[in-house]
């Protein structure tokens, strides 16, 4: 993006921002680190440049991996979203659906803007902040400080840092640029701790989802000649071993890291018996073929569907799918 449209695009949005007096800041449902981390940066940084008291909100709870955050525990669910909201500042996503109940709380005369690194097909509210070269929102966060000249507090520096290593994995996917690291740079001079966050985060399993990994690879099945890995889990998996849905996120990645494996994908039994669908590739393999094929969509290197049929059903589709996809070089 060039730099000049972009130093306009985040003026309009602080121009905006600025002169609501009691804000709602969410994100979509099913929360992640950067959807965390963002609107609690972002709720500092009102607080910080402009005095503004903004009320986060988020249908689903903030996760366990999240829950120490600083002000984490001010994140209501939709309920306690107040009345007298005037601005509704939707992050880490362009539509409002997104945000589930939080967005049907919001009153219909209520202004919506955008802050979002997504790529958008769709009109936006005016005055959004929407920049697809982000790796993060936080990183885009991280510009609102910069371009106030506003001083990071260390819980405003820690939100955005999570949010920023988390949507990068840690600083590894090809979306981190030179600026996501400047931006890092920035914010651990402010304060985070980075080895106690990569401890928190990344490099602590809960007890329920180390018993889901157990599972995955233990009925994982290799296909098309090792050039594709699949496994699953029911319902009751999850039950069995204490574990909630955000359990299995990233559990795909032990597949779609072995030696060989293009493509990996993960099938989950949801609660009204259809099947969601996971899929990774590894660099150079476009997934979404996949995924489109059965309904769903998704970029090249992670896509995704929800199959409405029961789990033994969709995975045998899928199965039969892949190897002939494999097998004729076709499309997939
Ligand atoms: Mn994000």
């Amino acid at each position: 993006m060039e730099s000049v449209a972009k130093a306009d695009m985040i003026q309009a949005f602080l121009d905006r921002v600025r002169v609501a007096k009691r804000p709602l800041i969410g994100s979509h449902v099913s929360p992640d680190g950067d959807a965390v981390g963002s609107i609690l940066g972002l709720a500092a940084f009102l607080r910080q440049a402009y005095g503004i008291d903004a009320h986060c909100a988020l249908q689903d709870p903030v996760p366990d991996l999240y829950q120490w955050l600083p002000n984490a525990s001010q994140v209501t669910g939709a309920d306690s979203v107040p009345d007298d909201i005037d601005l509704f500042i939707v992050a880490d996503t362009h539509q409002v659906e997104r945000t589930g109940s939080v967005g049907e709380k919001v009153g219909e005369d209520v202004p919506v803007i955008v802050i979002d690194h997504h790529i958008v097909r769709v009109t936006v509210p005016a005055h959004s902040y929407i920049d697809s070269s982000a790796a993060a929102v936080g990183e885009m966060v991280c510009e609102l400080f910069a371009a106030t000249n506003t001083s990071y507090t260390p819980e405003a520096a820690t939100a955005c840092y999570v949010a920023l290593s988390t949507d990068t994995g840690c600083f590894r996917y090809p979306s981190t640029t030179a600026r996501t690291h400047a931006m890092a740079a920035d914010l651990i001079e402010a304060g985070v701790d980075v080895g106690d966050i990569t401890e928190r985060v990344f490099d602590t399993m809960s007890l329920p989802k180390f018993a889901l990994l157990g599972r995955i690879l233990h009925r994982v099945e290799i296909l098309a000649d090792g050039r594709a890995a699949m496994t699953n889990l029911t319902t009751a998996d999850l039950s069995e071993c204490g574990a909630k849905p955000e359990d299995t996120d990233g559990l795909i990645n032990f597949l779609r890291n072995v030696d060989g494996v293009e493509i990996a994908v993960f099938c989950r039994e949801t609660e009204d018996g259809s099947t969601k669908v996971s899929l990774r590739a590894r660099p150079g393999i476009d997934v979404s073929a996949v995924a489109r094929h059965f309904g769903g969509g998704g970029h090249a290197a992670a896509a995704g569907t929800t199959i409405e049929k029961p789990l033994a059903e969709a995975c045998g589709e899928i199965t039969e799918y892949i190897e002939a996809t494999f097998a004729g070089e076709i499309g997939g």
